[in-house]
Protein backbone atom coordinates (compact mmCIF):
# COMPACT_ATOMS: atom_id res chain seq x y z
CA UNK A 1 0.00 0.00 0.00
CA UNK A 2 0.95 3.74 -0.64
CA UNK A 3 1.64 5.70 2.30
CA UNK A 4 1.10 9.05 0.65
CA UNK A 5 -2.04 10.00 -1.76
CA UNK A 6 0.11 12.59 -3.96
CA UNK A 7 3.01 10.38 -4.48
CA UNK A 8 0.65 7.39 -5.97
CA UNK A 9 -1.09 10.05 -8.12
CA UNK A 10 2.46 11.00 -9.12
CA UNK A 11 3.21 7.53 -10.19
CA UNK A 12 -0.08 7.04 -11.70
CA UNK A 13 0.19 9.95 -13.77
CA UNK A 14 3.49 9.01 -14.92
CA UNK A 15 2.63 5.48 -15.93
CA UNK A 16 -0.61 7.13 -17.73
CA UNK A 17 1.38 9.36 -20.24
CA UNK A 18 3.69 6.79 -21.01
CA UNK A 19 0.90 5.41 -23.26
CA UNK A 20 -1.15 8.87 -23.63
CA UNK A 21 1.05 11.40 -25.35
CA UNK A 22 -2.19 13.52 -25.95
CA UNK A 23 -2.06 14.14 -22.34
CA UNK A 24 0.91 16.10 -22.31
CA UNK A 25 -0.09 18.06 -25.36
CA UNK A 26 -3.50 18.94 -23.88
CA UNK A 27 -1.83 20.10 -20.41
CA UNK A 28 0.00 22.90 -22.81
CA UNK A 29 -3.28 23.57 -24.40
CA UNK A 30 -5.15 24.01 -21.63
CA UNK A 31 -2.72 25.39 -18.57
CA UNK A 32 -2.25 28.99 -18.48
CA UNK A 33 1.42 29.25 -18.31
CA UNK A 34 1.73 32.56 -17.55
CA UNK A 35 -0.11 32.32 -14.26
CA UNK A 36 -0.55 28.51 -13.03
CA UNK A 37 0.54 25.85 -15.53
CA UNK A 38 -1.22 23.36 -12.57
CA UNK A 39 -4.15 21.23 -13.86
CA UNK A 40 -6.85 20.22 -11.19
CA UNK A 41 -7.45 16.24 -11.57
CA UNK A 42 -10.87 15.63 -10.71
CA UNK A 43 -10.55 12.11 -10.99
CA UNK A 44 -8.88 9.06 -11.97
CA UNK A 45 -10.28 5.61 -13.32
CA UNK A 46 -9.68 1.90 -13.33
CA UNK A 47 -11.01 -0.76 -14.74
CA UNK A 48 -10.64 -4.79 -13.49
CA UNK A 49 -12.38 -8.46 -13.46
CA UNK A 50 -14.62 -9.52 -10.24
CA UNK A 51 -12.34 -12.14 -9.88
CA UNK A 52 -11.55 -12.94 -5.88
CA UNK A 53 -7.56 -11.89 -7.10
CA UNK A 54 -8.27 -8.76 -8.62
CA UNK A 55 -11.66 -7.46 -7.71
CA UNK A 56 -12.98 -4.05 -7.06
CA UNK A 57 -12.22 -4.17 -3.67
CA UNK A 58 -8.55 -5.15 -3.45
CA UNK A 59 -8.26 -2.04 -6.09
CA UNK A 60 -10.25 0.26 -3.71
CA UNK A 61 -8.33 -1.41 -0.31
CA UNK A 62 -5.19 1.11 -1.59
CA UNK A 63 -7.59 3.99 -1.64
CA UNK A 64 -8.95 3.30 1.91
CA UNK A 65 -5.82 2.80 3.38
CA UNK A 66 -4.80 6.39 2.62
CA UNK A 67 -8.54 7.50 4.26
CA UNK A 68 -10.78 8.05 0.68
CA UNK A 69 -14.56 6.74 1.65
CA UNK A 70 -16.83 4.80 -0.64
CA UNK A 71 -19.63 7.31 -2.12
CA UNK A 72 -21.88 5.84 -4.71
CA UNK A 73 -22.18 2.74 -6.65
CA UNK A 74 -23.18 2.29 -10.19
CA UNK A 75 -24.17 -0.35 -12.53
CA UNK A 76 -23.70 -0.99 -16.34
CA UNK A 77 -26.32 -3.47 -17.68
CA UNK A 78 -24.94 -4.05 -21.06
CA UNK A 79 -21.67 -3.39 -20.22
CA UNK A 80 -21.83 -6.17 -17.76
CA UNK A 81 -20.06 -4.13 -15.26
CA UNK A 82 -20.32 -2.38 -11.45
CA UNK A 83 -18.95 0.33 -9.89
CA UNK A 84 -18.07 2.31 -7.04
CA UNK A 85 -16.54 6.12 -6.70
CA UNK A 86 -14.31 6.89 -3.79
CA UNK A 87 -13.83 10.45 -2.24
CA UNK A 88 -10.98 12.10 -0.01
CA UNK A 89 -12.53 14.18 2.93
CA UNK A 90 -9.07 16.60 2.06
CA UNK A 91 -11.26 17.64 -1.55
CA UNK A 92 -8.23 18.60 -3.35
CA UNK A 93 -7.57 15.18 -3.85
CA UNK A 94 -8.54 13.55 -7.27
CA UNK A 95 -12.13 11.93 -6.47
CA UNK A 96 -11.22 7.68 -7.92
CA UNK A 97 -13.98 5.33 -9.54
CA UNK A 98 -13.13 2.02 -9.71
CA UNK A 99 -15.02 -0.25 -12.36
CA UNK A 100 -15.02 -4.16 -12.37
CA UNK A 101 -16.37 -7.03 -15.35
CA UNK A 102 -18.62 -9.08 -13.85
CA UNK A 103 -17.14 -11.98 -15.37
CA UNK A 104 -19.47 -14.55 -14.76
CA UNK A 105 -21.74 -13.12 -17.42
CA UNK A 106 -19.54 -13.60 -20.16
CA UNK A 107 -19.61 -16.16 -22.94
CA UNK A 108 -17.82 -19.59 -21.85
CA UNK A 109 -14.85 -18.78 -24.33
CA UNK A 110 -14.35 -14.96 -23.02
CA UNK A 111 -14.53 -16.62 -19.18
CA UNK A 112 -12.25 -19.34 -20.22
CA UNK A 113 -9.48 -16.48 -21.10
CA UNK A 114 -10.10 -14.10 -18.51
CA UNK A 115 -9.55 -17.26 -15.91
CA UNK A 116 -6.50 -18.17 -17.81
CA UNK A 117 -4.85 -14.86 -17.61
CA UNK A 118 -5.74 -14.39 -13.69
CA UNK A 119 -4.71 -18.00 -13.14
CA UNK A 120 -1.25 -16.30 -14.17
CA UNK A 121 -1.10 -13.93 -11.77
CA UNK A 122 0.69 -14.23 -7.46
CA UNK A 123 -2.42 -13.77 -5.25
CA UNK A 124 -0.29 -11.14 -2.95
CA UNK A 125 0.49 -8.79 -6.44
CA UNK A 126 -2.37 -7.04 -6.04
CA UNK A 127 -1.36 -5.65 -2.60
CA UNK A 128 1.88 -4.57 -3.52
CA UNK A 129 2.52 -0.94 -3.36
CA UNK A 130 2.61 -0.20 -7.42
CA UNK A 131 0.09 -2.98 -7.72
CA UNK A 132 -2.30 0.21 -9.24
CA UNK A 133 0.44 0.67 -11.80
CA UNK A 134 1.94 -2.53 -12.21
CA UNK A 135 0.03 -3.44 -15.99
CA UNK A 136 -0.33 -6.87 -17.04
CA UNK A 137 0.32 -10.01 -14.79
CA UNK A 138 -0.30 -12.74 -17.90
CA UNK A 139 0.55 -13.07 -21.17
CA UNK A 140 -2.21 -12.61 -23.87
CA UNK A 141 -2.35 -13.81 -27.72
CA UNK A 142 -3.54 -11.82 -30.10
CA UNK A 143 -6.32 -14.31 -31.02
CA UNK A 144 -7.35 -14.04 -27.60
CA UNK A 145 -7.32 -10.37 -27.68
CA UNK A 146 -9.41 -10.36 -30.28
CA UNK A 147 -11.94 -13.10 -28.80
CA UNK A 148 -12.78 -10.62 -25.96
CA UNK A 149 -12.30 -8.01 -28.28
CA UNK A 150 -15.63 -9.23 -29.82
CA UNK A 151 -17.93 -9.61 -26.64
CA UNK A 152 -16.27 -6.71 -24.58
CA UNK A 153 -13.87 -3.95 -25.43
CA UNK A 154 -13.41 -3.44 -21.93
CA UNK A 155 -11.96 -6.88 -21.50
CA UNK A 156 -9.90 -7.01 -24.21
CA UNK A 157 -8.41 -3.49 -22.93
CA UNK A 158 -7.64 -4.60 -19.24
CA UNK A 159 -6.61 -7.57 -20.96
CA UNK A 160 -4.07 -6.09 -23.21
CA UNK A 161 -3.28 -3.20 -20.57
CA UNK A 162 -3.41 -4.90 -17.35
CA UNK A 163 -3.75 -2.19 -14.04
CA UNK A 164 -3.23 1.40 -14.55
CA UNK A 165 -5.18 4.46 -14.52
CA UNK A 166 -7.58 4.10 -17.49
CA UNK A 167 -7.52 8.02 -17.90
CA UNK A 168 -6.87 11.19 -16.09
CA UNK A 169 -9.81 13.82 -15.73
CA UNK A 170 -9.31 17.46 -15.77
CA UNK A 171 -11.28 19.55 -13.61
CA UNK A 172 -12.94 21.86 -16.17
CA UNK A 173 -13.87 24.53 -13.54
CA UNK A 174 -10.86 25.19 -11.91
CA UNK A 175 -8.74 25.97 -15.28
CA UNK A 176 -7.85 29.84 -15.76
CA UNK A 177 -8.87 29.84 -19.42
CA UNK A 178 -11.97 29.07 -19.72
CA UNK A 179 -14.51 27.34 -17.10
CA UNK A 180 -16.83 25.93 -19.74
CA UNK A 181 -16.97 22.50 -20.98
CA UNK A 182 -18.10 23.71 -24.62
CA UNK A 183 -15.15 26.02 -24.98
CA UNK A 184 -12.64 23.03 -23.95
CA UNK A 185 -14.39 21.14 -26.43
CA UNK A 186 -13.72 23.82 -28.80
CA UNK A 187 -10.26 24.17 -28.29
CA UNK A 188 -9.24 20.21 -28.42
CA UNK A 189 -10.60 20.51 -31.74
CA UNK A 190 -9.19 23.53 -32.96
CA UNK A 191 -6.13 21.90 -31.86
CA UNK A 192 -6.88 18.44 -34.42
CA UNK A 193 -7.77 16.17 -30.94
CA UNK A 194 -11.04 13.62 -31.78
CA UNK A 195 -13.56 13.72 -29.27
CA UNK A 196 -15.79 11.27 -27.86
CA UNK A 197 -19.39 11.72 -29.70
CA UNK A 198 -21.07 8.90 -28.26
CA UNK A 199 -24.23 9.83 -26.37
CA UNK A 200 -22.93 13.35 -28.24
CA UNK A 201 -19.57 15.35 -27.70
CA UNK A 202 -20.97 16.63 -24.00
CA UNK A 203 -22.32 13.79 -21.65
CA UNK A 204 -24.78 15.10 -19.29
CA UNK A 205 -25.20 18.68 -18.16
CA UNK A 206 -26.60 20.81 -15.55
CA UNK A 207 -29.59 19.26 -15.13
CA UNK A 208 -27.28 16.19 -13.68
CA UNK A 209 -25.07 18.74 -12.20
CA UNK A 210 -21.99 16.91 -14.36
CA UNK A 211 -20.87 17.80 -17.63
CA UNK A 212 -18.27 15.13 -19.42
CA UNK A 213 -16.53 15.02 -22.24
CA UNK A 214 -13.06 12.69 -23.31
CA UNK A 215 -10.94 12.57 -25.95
CA UNK A 216 -10.86 9.29 -27.84
CA UNK A 217 -7.67 7.14 -26.82
CA UNK A 218 -4.46 7.24 -27.91
CA UNK A 219 -2.60 4.22 -29.42
CA UNK A 220 -0.01 2.06 -27.88
CA UNK A 221 1.90 -1.50 -28.95
CA UNK A 222 0.94 -4.39 -27.14
CA UNK A 223 3.39 -6.88 -26.86
CA UNK A 224 1.51 -10.03 -28.09
CA UNK A 225 3.10 -13.68 -27.58
CA UNK A 226 3.90 -13.84 -31.01
CA UNK A 227 3.33 -10.33 -31.93
CA UNK A 228 2.98 -6.58 -31.36
CA UNK A 229 -0.08 -4.37 -32.33
CA UNK A 230 -0.84 -1.25 -32.11
CA UNK A 231 -4.37 -0.82 -30.25
CA UNK A 232 -6.12 2.10 -28.25
CA UNK A 233 -4.64 2.66 -24.98
CA UNK A 234 -5.78 5.80 -22.68
CA UNK A 235 -7.80 8.47 -22.82
CA UNK A 236 -8.26 12.27 -21.31
CA UNK A 237 -11.25 13.19 -20.05
CA UNK A 238 -13.06 16.63 -19.16
CA UNK A 239 -15.18 17.23 -16.52
CA UNK A 240 -17.36 20.67 -15.14
CA UNK A 241 -19.29 20.36 -12.11
CA UNK A 242 -22.56 22.29 -11.07
CA UNK A 243 -23.99 23.22 -7.87
CA UNK A 244 -26.63 21.55 -6.13
CA UNK A 245 -29.74 23.01 -4.97
CA UNK A 246 -27.89 23.04 -1.31
CA UNK A 247 -24.62 25.00 -3.11
CA UNK A 248 -22.76 22.65 -3.28
CA UNK A 249 -20.57 21.29 -5.96
CA UNK A 250 -21.96 17.43 -6.85
CA UNK A 251 -19.10 15.18 -6.47
CA UNK A 252 -20.89 11.89 -7.66
CA UNK A 253 -20.77 10.31 -11.15
CA UNK A 254 -23.98 10.02 -13.38
CA UNK A 255 -24.03 6.80 -14.83
CA UNK A 256 -25.80 7.17 -18.30
CA UNK A 257 -22.65 9.65 -18.66
CA UNK A 258 -20.39 7.11 -17.69
CA UNK A 259 -21.51 4.14 -20.08
CA UNK A 260 -20.92 6.58 -23.17
CA UNK A 261 -17.02 7.81 -21.25
CA UNK A 262 -16.26 3.90 -21.20
CA UNK A 263 -16.63 3.62 -25.22
CA UNK A 264 -13.32 5.83 -25.06
CA UNK A 265 -11.31 3.51 -26.10
CA UNK A 266 -13.01 1.91 -28.85
CA UNK A 267 -11.30 1.28 -31.61
CA UNK A 268 -13.65 3.34 -33.66
C1 LIG B 1 -14.70 4.63 -16.85
C2 LIG B 1 -15.81 5.37 -17.54
C3 LIG B 1 -16.67 6.20 -16.60
C4 LIG B 1 -16.78 8.64 -15.77
O1 LIG B 1 -16.14 9.64 -15.43
O2 LIG B 1 -18.01 8.64 -15.84
C5 LIG B 1 -15.99 7.43 -16.12
C6 LIG B 1 -13.80 3.87 -17.77
O3 LIG B 1 -13.78 4.14 -18.98
O4 LIG B 1 -13.09 2.98 -17.28
O5 LIG B 1 -14.81 7.54 -16.01
NI1 LIG C 1 -14.07 9.38 -15.84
Amino acid sequence: MHSNVDTLFENLWENYVDITPSAYKIHELLADSENDSHIVNDHVAFRTFNLPKTSLDKLAAHFLALGYEEKGDYDFAAKKLDAKHFEHPDETKPKVFISELRVQEMSEPVQKIIHKLVDQMDGAAVEKEDFLYSGAHWSLTKDEYETLLEESEYAAWLAAWGFRANHFTVSVNFLNKTQELADVNTMLKDAGFTLNTSGGEIKGGEEVFLAQSATMADHGYVQFESESKLIPSCFYEFAQRYKMPDGKYYQGFVAASADKIFESTNSK
